[in-house]
């Protein structure tokens, strides 16, 4: 295929991880959850202000710590699409998510696949798994702490540099 040249395209996106400690008021811990496990937490890769990434972004491999069954969860933009078929717009997946519970922070590596149209390689990421608020003051960690949650969130914008024209028509047109 042909490059567009001279056209660089970027797509902001946002990754992280929001976390909640169990509580006996507005998240109980289900039953199920193992004694130990103190928090709810996700891991997410997803467009910024709701737009969708599936068009570009076709598949996210989650790597969690090894104690965690199951540890490594794929996610294609495929199953997601099937998923949201089904679905009324306001409960549809806008990006790739995995929910969990636990007890201790970690490292989440974090794979992007991208169309194969683009003829991009994966790239990877790497996030800390945020469970207790941080922060050189009180103040700060408290404010980590509105709403009950504590919030590790990086805006990122892919780059794709000069496109496969191809590629470049569901950029542009998705
Ligand atoms: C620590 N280095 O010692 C870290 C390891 C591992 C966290 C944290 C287990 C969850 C489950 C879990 O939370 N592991 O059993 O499903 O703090």
């Amino acid at each position: 295929g042909k490059r567009v040249k001279g056209v660089q395209v970027y797509r902001p996106f946002i990754y992280g991880t929001t976390a909640r400690p169990f509580n006996d008021t507005d998240n109980p811990k289900p039953p199920g959850v193992p004694i130990d496990h103190t928090h709810s937490w996700q891991v997410f890769v997803k467009g910024v202000d709701d737009t969708e990434v599936f068009y570009w972004l076709r598949r996210v491999q989650f790597k969690l710590h090894e104690s965690i069954p199951n540890h490594l969860r794929t996610i294609d933009a495929e199953s997601i699409i099937r998923d949201n078929e089904s679905k009324p717009p306001s409960k549809r997946q806008k990006g790739f998510v995995v929910s969990e519970t636990g007890w201790g922070e970690f490292e989440i590596t974090i794979k992007l696949y991208y169309d194969s149209k683009s003829g991009e390689k994966p790239q990877t990421l790497y996030h800390h798994l945020r469970l207790h608020p941080y922060g050189r003051t009180e103040a700060e960690k408290e404010a980590m702490r509105s709403g009950g949650e504590v919030v590790a969130w990086v805006y990122e914008e892919q780059l794709f540099n000069e496109p496969f024209e191809e590629f470049y028509k569901a950029l542009t047109t998705g």
